[in-house]
């Protein structure tokens, strides 16, 4: 049998969209205001779930989809908060949780607003997966307003740590090791949380990185709970693997390098994504992924340092790359840029 199926990544700007074919789509982030687009799309029929995600797009391509396709049919559903879609060994799902709804939740609770909003959305996203079977996290994508607002004393992305942790610890789930690739970053004021995932019945690699600390074992000067997540994860192998890249930014060690200046954090993330790539193509007998045939989401604090982040990345990865920048805060305020990366498959070919 073995019907292999693979995810194929795209990113669409909206008016591309209206003209594609909507029945491979497992699911769908689209960045920007993009509401009407949105709308266009449910009243075509489109039924796959879809994140909303309000982080400007940089340039002029103005709202943007990041598409998710598979080779079958998809089924959508729902459950609580938690919209997804299954085909094959696949399962794709998106989650909102407004923090205002839970900010009247009770007085006396010990927990702030965004952590029983991540408490909740994870705990609905851990049981989506219960009840499809289990499958494994391979990639999740974290959107929270005022990243960096620090409020009952903790900073916001810390107080996303906390909660984090402590729901996949409460379901069962891994907070170091095999967890899944990662990105976490700002979003509009007002946003809701919104976290977007892929999950597979097959175990992914989990891949980290020689040259950084993992994640989950950060010192506590990065906050009182680690951010759980693998640097990279691989699901698949060989021409048929498919690379998650977390976001990744210019850490070496623990550490930020280049404060200050976001040419030269550019260049580091970059000797970070080519040290992944060499660790991923060691660890699941991958064809050498190649910088160039990645497609990436670039995240810009300041829209000002765009221009010189672009010229690295192009320089880096030529002018054909499949590239959307957007601008996000991000979790450190010292980082002036983080990039992710999704690859392989038969693209890689
Ligand atoms: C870093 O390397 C940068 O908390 O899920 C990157 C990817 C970062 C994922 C997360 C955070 C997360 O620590 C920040």
């Amino acid at each position: 049998m073995s019907s292999r199926q693979f995810l194929r990544l795209e990113y669409v700007t909206s008016a591309e969209a209206r003209s594609d074919g909507w029945h491979d789509v497992l699911g769908a982030a689209a960045f920007d205001d993009a509401t009407p687009d949105i709308r266009a799309l449910r009243s075509g029929g489109a039924e796959f779930p879809l994140a909303h995600v309000r982080t400007p797009v940089l340039g002029d391509a103005g709202a943007t989809l990041e598409v998710w396709r598979v080779g079958g049919p998809v089924q959508p559903a729902s459950s609580g908060h938690v919209r997804y879609s299954r085909s094959g060994d696949f399962l794709f799902g998106s989650v909102a949780v407004p923090e205002a709804e839970l900010a009247s939740a009770g007085g006396t609770s010990p927990r702030t607003p965004l952590e029983s909003a991540a408490d909740l959305a994870y705990r609905e996203m851990y049981a989506t997966l219960a009840a499809a079977g289990n499958p494994q996290l391979i990639r999740v994508w974290n959107y929270l307003a005022d990243i960096n607002l620090e409020t009952h004393g903790l900073e916001r992305y810390r107080q996303f740590n906390t909660a984090r942790h402590a729901a996949s610890l409460a379901c069962g789930r891994a907070v170091t090791g095999s967890v899944p690739a990662a990105s976490a970053l700002g979003a509009a004021p007002g946003s809701p949380l919104t976290l977007y995932f892929l999950a597979s019945h097959r175990a992914p690699a989990f891949i980290e990185n020689p040259r950084q600390v993992s994640a989950y074992r950060y010192p506590a000067q990065y906050g009182p709970r680690s951010p759980a997540f693998s640097r990279a994860t691989v699901l698949g192998e060989g021409s048929e693997a498919t690379l998650f890249i977390s976001g990744t930014a210019s850490i070496v060690g623990h550490r930020t390098l280049h404060a200050g200046d976001p040419a030269a954090q550019t260049r580091e993330t970059l000797v970070n994504i080519e040290a992944l790539l060499e660790e991923a193509g060691r660890r699941s007998r991958m064809e050498a992924l190649r910088l160039e045939t990645l497609a990436y989401k670039v995240y810009v604090r300041d829209p000002k340092d765009w221009p010189a982040v672009r010229r690295e990345l192009e320089s880096a990865l030529g002018p054909a790359a499949s590239v959307l920048y957007l601008q996000a805060d991000i979790c450190r305020r010292d980082l002036s840029v983080e990039i992710e990366a999704a690859g392989g498959g038969r693209a890689a070919k």
